[in-house]
């Protein structure tokens, strides 16, 4: 088995609604770790420069300092993990992080666009500056590994592009805006929308997103939005949107990554807990979690 080192993010700057930053001192709250049979540890809880209960910004530029230092220092944690040999399980915070765990893992592993990444998520993230209509940098993190956006985060760690289009995809895909739409065709990126999920069923698409992640990469990674799922059985997240994955259908599949040595690091983000309902999202955030930590060892 594989040792595991939990890593906070406790930022909502990326959001217009903020309070995801109060996801992982909730979730850690709810002693996960001291329940389940891993060898699991809580490295640290990363806190931004200003939290949203001390401050108030409006969503864009002026997020973007708070932004970088917690990518930062998020980039710098799972460096840390990474070279003790453990394995990385970041819990967001907005969705705007993902810059710094991917930056970081692909850094370590001297996989700059030599890496595979599954974005499970119910948007595309792939705005920019120029063609989001909120604002907000959780929706543009995507964009930013693959080399567009704005510099602090595009070149977070200096070498950019992070990913490379034809080494990753989205799964659950149903509400995106013209923009960012047109970045991720015209990149090539493998696009499951929810509709092709429900018509081919989540085993299959999965199968298929295995292949584009593994083929010609070091390894690769998985970054869970939980709004990726149905607010049914998630309604504790930042922008939840209908229709989406369910977790009978989802759980039993996504369990074969346990056990795969090119699985490298594993993210949960935008857990709102002020919107749960019956605890149904933190539920499911410990289920993922038993799902999909690894039960082999990096040496593979
Ligand atoms: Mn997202």
């Amino acid at each position: 088995m594989h040792n595991i080192s939990f890593i906070g993010v406790a930022s909502g700057w990326g959001a217009q609604v903020r309070e995801t930053e109060k996801g992982p001192d909730a979730f850690h709250n709810a002693e996960f770790l001291s329940s389940c049979s891993y060898p699991c540890v809580w490295k640290e809880t990363l806190y931004p420069l200003k939290s949203a209960q001390e401050i108030t910004l409006p969503s864009g530029l002026l997020t973007l300092p708070y932004i970088e230092d917690i990518c930062g220092r998020l980039a710098s944690s799972v460096e840390e993990v990474l070279n003790k040999g453990h394995f990385p399980a970041v819990i967001g915070g907005d969705h705007s992080m993902a810059v710094g765990t991917w930056a970081s893992v692909a850094r370590h592993y001297k996989a700059f666009e030599k890496f595979g990444l599954i974005w499970i998520d119910a948007h595309m993230d792939a705005h920019t500056m120029e063609t989001t209509p909120s604002k907000a940098f959780h929706g543009m993190p995507l964009a930013a590994l693959l080399g567009y956006g704005e510099a602090p985060l595009v070149e977070l760690l200096e070498k950019s592009p992070v990913l490379n289009p034809q080494h990753i995809c989205l799964i659950g895909v149903r509400s995106y805006e013209e923009g960012e739409d047109k970045l991720l065709k015209q990149l090539g990126v493998r696009i499951y929308f929810m509709k092709e999920v429900q018509e081919r069923g989540f085993q299959v698409v999965l199968q298929e997103a295995l292949e584009i992640v593994k083929k010609g990469t070091i390894g690769f990674g998985l970054s869970i939005d939980l709004d990726g799922f149905d607010p049914e059985d998630a309604p504790g997240v930042g922008t939840p949107e209908s229709d989406g994955l369910r977790v009978q259908d989802v759980l039993p599949t996504l369990s074969q990554i346990q056990r795969d040595s090119s699985f490298k690091a594993l993210e949960i983000v935008e857990y709102n807990p002020d919107r749960d309902k019956d605890g149904k999202t933190l539920c499911l955030m410990r289920n993922l979690f038993l799902h999909l930590l690894p039960l082999v060892g990096d040496k593979a």
